[in-house]
């Protein structure tokens, strides 16, 4: 592994990736697209035709219409923002038609001053911007399976995604809504046919909840909650509702489907974790990951997102020999909190089989555990914030596998009773 600036400096002797062949044979001859006017304009771009693979993998369940979940292909994405199109999807009863010039938003209950406000109405308050990563409890669930399963890292991981939600700040709401004082959570609940519902800590709400009506500089899309979200950053995204139609003040949170059925975690000591909203520091190296191919011994950026509903990424390392020595990948500024951090550093390929590992910390001083620490923790029931280590194997002919720790025999991992179902959550 190499600081960038050496990568850069290299020169001729080293990194040079380019072909000096290919060169001398470039003819100045036009090239087609030189040689006549380009396509006409278009009202709504689309990718190129060349990237016409580097969509979302929708998976549904068969026994319940409209609940699934779609991933992103974080794999063929670099930075740190998704585009649009290609954020995460969760769903659990489809995605809801809703005019906005008719829908509505309820505040009420606890409150001295019940209100209900159109969208139009919210446009017209001061708006604010924040980039922050959102993603789904049951993120990576598949890695507490006994065999570290080799599918594209967008599909097993894919389930996090980061924009820029813009909107009104929840606290400004509230405060108009005038809460009591013994008002200590809301119900918020979308306007799907599921009418998802959870219950949401009014510190948190007051905090830094956002009631958002753009994602990435356009309204919402229908798929993320169109016309109007919750956006709680860092927190688990079942909290953050989709197609919001009402928030209603209480003094205890309701025991929802979603927080207590689902989105709660048995431990070994038979006790259930709830309300286990802040999602853990987590790391992911992306470039290279599962199903890759390295084309030959030389230079690579190793390339990946890490990210923390804790605060700001502080330092990802890295290791490219199994864990035995770590050091630190060059974080992409600014560094955002609650936010997806990109992390980059140049590495040397020898041509040995070896396994590449990326570690975070945050800012809160949580670091990244290893896979059997998470599972002595959680114990075998675990089924969300699955947030270790991910390990992947380079092998001699430089194909990328997936593996638990250094691949080396745990991989196993006897202990397990069985494989966990990969139902919906
Ligand atoms: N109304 C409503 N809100 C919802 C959901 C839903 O099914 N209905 N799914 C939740 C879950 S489990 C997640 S992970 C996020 C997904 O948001 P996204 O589809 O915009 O990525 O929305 C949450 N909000
Ligand atoms: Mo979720």
């Amino acid at each position: 592994m190499l600081a960038r600036r050496q990568f850069l400096g290299l020169g001729a002797g080293g990194a040079l990736l380019g072909a000096a062949g290919r060169a001398s044979a470039w003819t100045a001859s036009a090239p087609a697209s030189m040689r006549e006017p380009g396509a006409p304009f278009t009202a709504y771009g689309v990718p190129s035709e060349w990237e016409q693979e580097v969509t979302r993998l929708p998976t549904a369940n068969r026994d319940v219409p409209g609940n699934g979940a779609s991933w992103s292909p974080l794999h063929l994405l670099e930075g740190i923002i998704t585009p649009n199109g290609l954020h995460y999807e969760r769903h659990h009863n489809g995605v809801p038609r809703i005019d906005p010039t008719t829908h509505e938003l309820l505040v009420h209950g606890r409150v001295r001053r019940a209100l209900s406000f159109r969208v139009q109405e919210l446009l017209r308050y001061p708006l604010r911007s924040r980039i922050c990563f959102l993603e789904c409890g049951g993120n990576s669930n598949a890695a507490w399976h006994r065999q570290p399963i080799q599918s594209p890292a967008g599909h097993v991981h894919g389930l996090v995604s980061c924009s820029e939600w813009t909107g009104v700040p929840l606290s400004v709401v509230l405060a108009e809504a005038k809460p009591y004082t013994d008002a200590d959570w809301l119900i918020a609940e979308g306007a799907d046919a599921f009418a998802m519902h959870v219950s949401i800590p009014m510190r948190k709400a007051r905090e830094d909840g956002l009631l958002a009506l753009y994602q990435n500089g356009e309204r919402l899309r229908p798929e993320n909650g169109y016309p109007l979200r919750l956006i709680l950053p860092g927190w688990e995204g079942v909290t953050n509702v989709k197609w919001l139609r009402r928030l209603r003040v209480v003094d205890r949170p309701v025991m929802a489907r979603n927080e207590t059925y689902s989105y709660t975690e048995l431990l070994p000591s038979g006790k259930a974790r709830q309300f286990s909203h802040t999602m853990d520091v987590k790391s992911l190296l992306l470039q290279p990951s599962a199903g890759m191919r390295l084309p030959g011994p030389g230079w690579y950026l190793l390339s990946g997102l890490a990210w923390s509903g804790r605060g700001r990424i502080r330092g990802v390392e890295l290791s490219t020999d199994g864990g035995q020595h770590w050091r630190a990948a060059e974080l992409q500024q600014p560094v955002l909190s609650k936010c997806l951090t990109r992390f980059r550093l140049p590495w040397q390929w020898d041509g040995a089989p070896t396994v590449l590992m990326s570690r975070a910390t945050d800012t809160s001083g949580a670091v990244q555990p290893a896979r059997e620490q998470l599972v002595a923790a959680r114990g075998r029931h675990g089924y969300f914030h699955y947030h270790a280590i991910v390990s992947w194997a380079v092998g001699q002919a430089g194909d990328v596998r997936h593996v638990y720790g250094t691949g080396t025999g745990d991989s196993h991992d006897s202990n397990a009773p069985a494989d966990i179902d990969s139902g919906w959550f």
